[in-house]
Order: C-alpha cells, then sequence, then structure tokens
C-alpha cells in the first residue's frame, strides 16, 4: 500500500512538472486594466494566458473611469497594466506620474504615430492603435423617422434631431472627451462651445461608455449615436445596417494606448503582457475580436472592413495639448459648468 502511495505521489509531481503553467500556477499573475470593448479584452487575455501561463484577472472600465481609478489607488496600486483606451486619459496619467517608463523592444516595430505617443510621455505609455472619431445612424429609422440623413458635425444640432442624438458622458468616456477636444480644434472654443449647447437640446442620454451610442442606435433606441468610426463598422459585421459617417468638416482620431502603472505588483508579468501586446500575434487578434481599428504593429494588415484613414480628414490632433491634465480638467469643469445642466 505505501509503495503505491509513493508512486503515485511521485506520478502526480511530475505531472504537475509537465503541466502547463498556468495549471501549475507558477509562471506568474497580472491584473489588467481593460479600456476597449469587453469581447476584444477577453480574448486578448485567454490569448496571452495561453502564450504565457500568466494568469490575468482583468476588469473592463471606459477609459476615463480607468483614469480615475489608477488615479485614486495612486498611493496602493492594485493594477499592473492599463491596456487601450483612448490615448489621450494615458498622457495624462503619464504627466501625473502614474504610470511607469519603459521601453520596450518592440517600439522599432510599429508605425511612427505609435511610437511618438510613447516619446511625447517619456514611454510612459504607447500606441496599441488609431481610430477616427464620427457617427452612425441606420438609415431606414432615419427615414422611418422622416429624419435626413447628416453629413456634418453641424447636421447634428439641427432641431428635427430633437431628442435623437446620444453620445457619452466626456468625464468617463474617452470617445467623449476626444468629441470635446475635436470640436475645439475644428472650430475654437467659443464656437465649440456654442455647438455643444444647441447639441445639448439634442441628446437623449449621456451615455457611460463611448461605444454605447451607436449600439443604441443599432438597436432602434436612437437615431444616432457619436463614436469612433470602427465601433460603427463592428455593429455592422454584427448585422446592424448602421451606416459611418466622418463629418464633413473633418474629425479627430484616438491613438488607443498602453501604459505599465506605477508600483505595478507583477511587473515583470506586465513587461511580457506589453511586449506581447505590441507584437503581430496579439493584434491579428483584432480582427477576430470585432475590433476594426488601425493597429501599430507596422506588419499587420488592418481588416478590409477597417475605415480607411486615407479616405478621411482627418485634423491634426494636438496630443501634447489636449492630453495634458491641465486641459482636461478646465474642459470638463467648463462643459460641466455651461452644458451638463442646460434645459433640454
Ligand atoms: O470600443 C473600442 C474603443 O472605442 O473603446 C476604447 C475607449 O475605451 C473608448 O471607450 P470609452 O469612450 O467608453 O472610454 C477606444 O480606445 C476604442 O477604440
Amino acid at each position: 500500500m505505501k509503495g503505491r502511495f509513493h508512486l503515485a505521489g511521485t506520478a502526480a509531481l511530475i505531472a504537475a512538472a509537465m503541466m502547463p503553467t498556468t495549471q501549475a500556477g507558477a509562471a506568474g499573475k497580472l491584473t489588467l486594466y481593460c479600456s476597449p470593448q469587453i469581447e476584444w479584452c477577453q480574448l486578448v487575455i485567454e490569448e496571452f494566458q495561453k502564450a504565457t501561463g500568466i494568469e490575468v484577472a482583468m476588469t473592463r472600465k471606459s477609459s476615463g473611469e480607468t483614469f480615475a481609478q489608477v488615479k485614486a489607488e495612486k498611493d496602493n496600486p492594485k493594477g499592473d497594466v492599463w491596456w487601450g483606451g483612448t490615448g489621450d486619459p494615458h498622457l495624462q496619467a503619464a504627466e501625473e506620474g502614474l504610470t511607469l517608463e519603459y521601453k520596450s523592444p518592440m517600439l522599432e516595430k510599429l508605425h511612427p504615430w505609435a511610437r511618438q505617443q510613447a516619446e511625447q510621455a517619456k514611454y510612459r505609455t504607447v500606441g496599441v492603435y488609431m481610430g477616427a472619431l464620427g457617427f452612425g445612424y441606420d438609415p431606414a429609422f432615419l427615414a422611418k423617422k422622416k429624419l435626413s440623413e447628416p453629413k456634418c458635425w453641424a447636421d447634428l444640432t439641427k432641431p428635427e434631431y430633437k431628442g435623437e442624438v446620444q453620445i457619452a458622458n466626456p468625464h468617463s468616456s474617452g470617445t467623449s472627451y476626444t468629441t470635446l477636444a475635436t470640436l475645439v480644434q475644428i472650430w475654437g472654443e467659443a464656437k465649440a462651445f456654442d455647438y455643444l449647447k444647441a447639441l445639448h437640446k439634442n441628446i437623449n442620454q449621456y451615455t457611460k461608455s463611448g461605444s454605447a451610442p451607436i449600439k443604441a442606435a443599432a438597436h432602434g433606441e436612437t437615431a444616432i449615436g457619436i463614436t469612433f468610426l470602427h465601433d460603427v463598422v463592428t455593429q455592422a459585421v454584427e448585422g446592424f445596417p448602421v451606416k459611418a459617417v466622418a463629418p464633413c468638416e473633418g474629425t479627430g482620431f484616438e491613438i488607443g494606448s498602453m501604459s505599465i502603472i506605477k508600483g505595478a505588483r507583477n511587473l515583470e508579468s506586465a513587461k511580457k503582457f506589453y511586449d506581447w501586446a505590441l507584437g503581430p500575434e496579439s493584434q491579428k487578434l483584432m480582427t477576430k475580436a470585432k475590433a476594426y481599428q488601425v493597429p501599430s504593429n507596422a506588419s499587420v494588415t488592418p481588416p478590409p472592413q477597417a475605415p480607411k484613414m486615407e479616405q478621411i480628414k482627418l485634423i491634426n490632433y494636438d496630443f501634447a495639448k489636449y492630453g495634458s491634465s491641465e486641459e482636461r480638467k478646465r474642459l470638463l469643469a467648463k462643459w460641466d459648468a455651461e452644458v451638463k445642466d442646460l434645459p433640454r
């Protein structure tokens, strides 16, 4: 009997040694704060766990919400990596010393715009993808309501769209902060705020997440959703008859970013994730996750459904200015004081 137990114990030890490291629990841990759509976050952690054996605990929150969380946890950081989400709050976190400098060996494989994001933040963040802003709608839904199809930002303030437009709250949502900063850059601050006040009359809801408005448009809960164009494509690929519009005046864009949180408890795992997330294998997962941003790794071709950046009138978005903490605080405070509580 004794011998049999001994043999069984030895076999178990050998099996443990041969087991993938996830099961053996030896490869390490990682706490990931994820800001893009949940389906993509889930796929990314699954594949990273498979590739490295590192166990990942992930939470998904919008860009502004994650920034607020990283800030709140400053003296006792709980997250290791903040992956994805609009670049502005990553730049603001870098400026506020909340993220760690790291020069990934993958940097040289990236498009210049992704490297520039890293240089600008003194390597405390890096570009993972790029995407342009706009809006989307279901043409049949508009036709049924006898509403015209908007082509420009200016169209969205027309009285015919009263209660028909949805956008996220710029505090929680990176998409909405990008919209605010974009309009200020297109028209100047005074005209942009006049526009936001007029737009407010047509807004039926300020959502928490930036992609919620186009999901609502796809489900017939709002006529028009202001969002990133790739989020419109995701709904179209899901089978909803929505159309993406790059506004005629020109539009802003995001450099979706990634940062290692200062004080990360699992720094080695964080660096492994960072390098892996900039590599071709992980960036090719975007198509599988129905995410249609432009990948930052130059060897990865965007899927055919992705919005064509060269066909969109992109503004020369000033990331240094609108990615600064002071400008974010000032613009959000102004939006709170002058727009948020106006009657509708
Ligand atoms: O859905 C993908 C995406 O649009 O979400 C990210 C970002 O967190 C925006 O969501 P919020 O507005 O809710 O913050 C974008 O970076 C990404 O392209």
